[in-house]
């Protein structure tokens, strides 16, 4: 499944050009035991399996023997902190980090004396730990220079900035009863550039509030965002 999903897209053609190098690695190959066991019964009882510790350490260590240098652990799980545009971009300057995958119902508690930081995609409970990973992977590649084509576009993205997008239309100018926005329309970029702005303004303030909080507003916004507070 990870192999398959690092050969499409951004991600695939980055690996491809050489802007970035992924490595899987199966933890049966660090195993010593005829079933190449990676689980094991929980100590003390209960249902589910422990990821072993000794097939983790072993991976580690050949992992840091190749790449020269000790590598940035993350351990993806729904008791680690929420990864966010400001973790991807911390990561993409790391040279080498290691995403470890727990299954099962998690990993044996002494894996965490080498992991640097436990990382959660949200709220819900998967069954493995691959596809967080490819979230991981992808969100810090898009920060790798030239791995998305438009410098542009990386620095602009609404979570860079802090707030939500504005709503994003082409043509044509009419679907049924649904016009674009004249504003969009009429070449007149200073007014279309306020106009971004307040939407985005709108939607954060409606949506996702606390966002604002920590956003790098500049004058022209935080006026805006005032008057979109008094309108309420
Ligand atoms: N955001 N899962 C990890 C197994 C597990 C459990 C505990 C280590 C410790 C998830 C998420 C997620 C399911 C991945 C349980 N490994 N990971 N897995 N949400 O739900 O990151």
């Amino acid at each position: 499944m990870v192999e398959a999903a690092l050969r499409e897209g951004v991600v695939g053609r980055a690996i491809e050009r050489g802007l970035l190098d992924v490595a899987i690695h199966d933890l049966r190959n660090f195993t010593a035991d005829r079933h190449r066991s990676v689980d094991d019964v929980p100590y003390g009882g209960g249902p589910g399996m422990v990821m072993k510790p000794e097939p983790i350490f072993k991976a580690l260590d050949a992992i840091e023997a190749r790449r020269g240098g000790r590598p940035t652990v993350l351990l993806t799980t729904p008791q680690g902190a929420r990864f966010t545009q400001a973790a991807a971009e911390r990561y993409s300057s790391r040279p080498n980090v290691v995403l470890l995958c727990g299954r099962y119902e998690g990993v044996d508690e002494r894996v965490l004396s080498r992991v640097d930081e436990e990382v959660s995609i949200g709220d819900y409970v998967l069954s493995g730990g691959e596809l967080p990973a490819l979230v991981v992977i992808d969100a810090v590649a898009r920060f790798v220079p030239g791995v998305v084509g438009d410098d542009q576009s990386v620095a602009e993205d609404s979570f860079s900035r802090g707030l939500l997008d504005f709503p994003h239309y082409t043509r044509p100018a009419v679907v049924g009863a649904e016009r674009v926005p004249d504003v969009l329309l009429s070449g007149n970029h200073a007014e279309i550039r306020r106009w971004r702005k307040r939407e985005s303004l709108a939607r954060t303030l409606a949506r996702r509030p606390e966002l604002l909080e920590s956003a790098a507003l500049d004058d022209e916004e935080r006026a805006i965002l005032e008057e979109l507070k008094r309108l309420v």
